[in-house]
């Protein structure tokens, strides 16, 4: 794993997942100072980052193409992804389009079909702009299964969605009625 991917794990892993195990406070957006964060990686990396490593992790898109910070001055958030124990992040809602995918792996069918898509571990259902990389995200689990989500006839009948950057659509949950499984 190269350094920097090493230093952007650790970031979701302290934005995402766990802030207070490492000194870091969020806001209701999700947003913690970057001083303290900086301080964070800096205890546990023992000074092996600068600031302007951290600054680069935070502001280029990953190998993957994936944008996964959003630096605001001296604030700093995971834009998705957060862990349903992590204090609750909130955006505006969105209009999603008519279509959105979400790949997920064969032994989760028969809850789906039972409970639709539900957060799990997270605070929000991950939905993707895009088959292939709805498929890429449901190849992290085993063989992948594309479902795909009539978005917009949701969202007319009430299913809120939020749009945090230009991968994602998250909602809370999405209903059996608007998921059509590709298998
Ligand atoms: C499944 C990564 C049983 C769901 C990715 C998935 C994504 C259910 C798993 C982002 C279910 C949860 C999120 C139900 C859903 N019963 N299983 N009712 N509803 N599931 O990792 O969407 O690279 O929490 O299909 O690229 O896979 O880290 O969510 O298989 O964008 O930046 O439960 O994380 O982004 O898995 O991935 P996850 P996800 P990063």
């Amino acid at each position: 794993m190269t350094n920097y991917k090493r230093l952007s794990k650790f970031i979701s892993l302290v934005l995402r997942h766990r802030p207070e195990d490492f000194g870091v406070v969020l806001d209701d957006e999700g947003f913690a100072d970057v001083r303290e964060l900086f301080d964070a990686v800096k205890q546990h990396y023992e000074g092996h980052f600068t600031r302007e490593d951290l600054i680069y992790v935070l502001t280029e898109p990953d190998r993957d193409g994936k944008q996964r910070f959003e630096l605001d001055e001296d604030r700093v958030r995971a834009l998705y992804g957060h862990n349903r124990r992590a204090h609750t992040v909130n955006y505006e809602p969105a209009v999603p389009p008519e279509k959105l995918y979400h790949g997920t792996v064969k032994k989760a069918l028969r809850d789906i079909r039972k409970q639709g898509l539900r957060p799990q571990e997270r605070q929000y259902v991950h939905l993707s702009t895009t088959p292939e990389r709805a498929m890429s995200v449901g190849a992290r689990r085993g063989k992948p299964v594309l479902l795909t989500i009539h978005a917009l006839e949701a969202f007319q009948e009430g299913i809120v969605f939020y749009h945090p950057e230009d991968e994602h659509y998250l909602a809370r949950v999405i209903p059996v009625d608007y998921i059509t499984i590709e298998d």
